[in-house]
């Protein structure tokens, strides 16, 4: 039988939740005294929580104490999280349910490997935590993408082999790690941003079933 993991990043291309963090960051910001906009926000996107402070902070010019941003960053996820209270099914993004049946139906590895300490919670409410084999998430890892760690991590659970992983992700960096890691990269998103993956989908509405039946006959 023709077995390959599919590994899938979270925020951006199983659910929407970088609309929360934005939210969650600009309040942040607005209090600091700096102008963030939705552009700033893309650059944060697949970003560890401390690395998106970080960038934040450069934005204002602000030099802060390890005791300020721990302030800020337990406020950010505080209100992020507020945002996900009454998260359920329906913000799963169109056409992923689809995808994760048939590779049920066809007994492939499910694997989720995200940037995100809030992974597990997040797939709970949005009732797809049962389609996966393994998660790894920002609580295991200790290099941020574009380092392949996260997905090596998640090769590692299933005992697969990294050329038999496909990576599914939204950020240039997720792409750069599956890159880097030898498996193949599905960019979901823009093509002229995403440009260094192997395939691009602007969501997976444009993903056609057969084409997922070819990457497990590769
Ligand atoms: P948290 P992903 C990432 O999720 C988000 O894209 C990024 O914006 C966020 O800062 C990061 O998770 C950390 O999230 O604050 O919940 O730990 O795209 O890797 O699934
Ligand atoms: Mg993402």
């Amino acid at each position: 039988m023709n077995q390959k993991a599919f590994i899938f990043d979270l925020d951006g291309v199983i659910v929407d939740t970088a609309k929360y963090h934005f939210l969650a960051w600009q309040k942040l910001a607005q209090q600091l005294g700096i102008d963030f906009t939705p552009e700033h926000n893309e650059e944060l996107k697949g970003v560890s929580r401390v690395r998106s402070l970080e960038i934040i902070l450069a934005l204002g010019n602000i030099a802060a104490s390890q005791e300020d941003k721990e302030i800020w960053l337990k406020q950010k996820n505080d209100e992020y999280l507020s945002y996900l209270v009454t998260m359920d099914e329906s913000e799963v993004l169109p056409g992923v349910l689809p995808v994760l049946d048939y590779l049920k139906q066809h007994q492939q590895k499910i694997v989720l490997g995200s940037a995100s300490k809030n992974a597990r919670p997040i797939l709970e409410k949005a009732k797809v935590i049962d389609y996966f084999d393994a998660v790894v998430d920002g609580n295991d890892v200790t290099n941020a993408k574009p380092d392949p760690e996260v997905f090596l991590q998640g090769a590692k659970k299933v005992h697969f082999p990294n050329e038999k992983c496909i990576v599914f992700e939204d950020s240039v960096a997720g792409i750069q790690a599956a890159n880097s890691a030898g498996m193949t990269s599905v960019g979901i998103g823009e093509e002229n941003i995403l440009h260094e993956a192997h395939f691009v989908f602007s969501d997976f509405t444009f993903i056609d079933l057969n084409f997922i039946q070819n990457l497990i006959n590769k």
